[in-house]
């Protein structure tokens, strides 16, 4: 048997908890500061980070100059190394959520409110663009990727998940303090990985349904070619981490009294 944990939000009286909006960036000065203009509306009051991963595009002085602050590498660590110096950031800080968003305007950030609010019963809320309301569309051998992972991953959370690669996502303070610890690496295999780790050190994955449009301006960061490479990469990086041993949550993350999660 499992323990599952209780999700760790503190909502204050206007119901919003104390919420990072971390954006991993490279080389996205075009869309950089439309990005963090659109976070800023939809929630005005969370603090906005970008981790700028060895940008040479002067991507960091555009994210400053919108008015964000700015962690930049020193050499470029991938977007997973990026989010866990931004889950170091939060643990640090006191925050109780973090949402990580993209840096080249994918993701539509009016959807933000949505991610944090279910978080009120999940740890690890995923953005989904094939839930709800998007139209966004994936063909080909990516999609059958995508299936593959969804259906694994479903069984492995034991809830319905659609989109597991999805960057678009909000962890509450259990899961910033498992992934401020250990977070994976790799391209793509960071975002499946991670949703293992957190199912199987006890916590509650949601999944909503979320908008994403095509990227704003900039280049992909991987060719099409490199991202189907990826992708079969991230199917193999899920199969390793059922392989491992579970991760269990640092004590500092549990509530007061809570009894450890028990692995399976
Ligand atoms: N910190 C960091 N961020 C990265 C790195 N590579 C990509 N990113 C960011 O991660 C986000 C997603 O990368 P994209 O290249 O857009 O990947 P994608 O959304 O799967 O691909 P597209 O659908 O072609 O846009 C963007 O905000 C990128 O700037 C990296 O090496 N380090
Ligand atoms: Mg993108």
């Amino acid at each position: 048997m499992r323990t599952q944990l209780q999700p760790a939000v503190l909502w204050d009286h206007a119901g919003m908890p104390r919420t990072l909006v971390a954006i991993p960036a490279l080389n996205e000065a075009d869309t950089i500061a439309g990005v963090i203009a659109e976070v800023r509306r939809a929630i005005p009051a969370a603090e906005v980070l970008v981790v700028d991963d060895g940008s040479t595009d002067g991507t960091g002085r555009a994210a400053r100059d919108a008015g964000a602050l700015v962690i930049t590498l020193p050499f470029n660590v991938g977007v997973g190394g990026a989010m866990r110096t931004a889950f170091l950031y939060a643990q640090a800080h006191g925050h109780d959520v973090v949402v990580q968003v993209d840096a080249d305007g994918q993701h539509v950030a009016a959807c933000i409110p949505d991610l944090v609010a279910a978080l009120d019963g999940a740890s690890v809320v995923v953005g989904s663009r094939f839930a709800g309301g998007g139209t966004y569309g994936v063909r080909g051998p990516r999609r059958w990727a995508m299936r593959l992972l969804a259906s694994t991953l479903t069984r492995v959370c034991r809830t319905p998940l659609t989109d597991t690669t999805s960057g678009f996502r909000a962890a509450d303070r259990h899961a910033i303090g498992l992934f401020a610890r250990h977070y994976p690496a790799e391209y793509l295999g960071d975002t499946v990985e991670s949703l293992v780790l957190a199912a199987r050190a006890g916590l509650t994955v949601r999944e909503v349904g979320v908008q994403m449009r095509e990227r704003q301006g900039g280049a992909a960061s991987q060719s099409p070619f490199r991202a189907g490479m990826s992708l079969g990469r991230a199917v193999l990086a899920l199969y390793v981490a059922l392989a491992r041993r579970p991760v269990p949550l640092p004590q500092a993350a549990l509530p007061a009294g809570a009894p450890p999660p028990e692995g399976r």
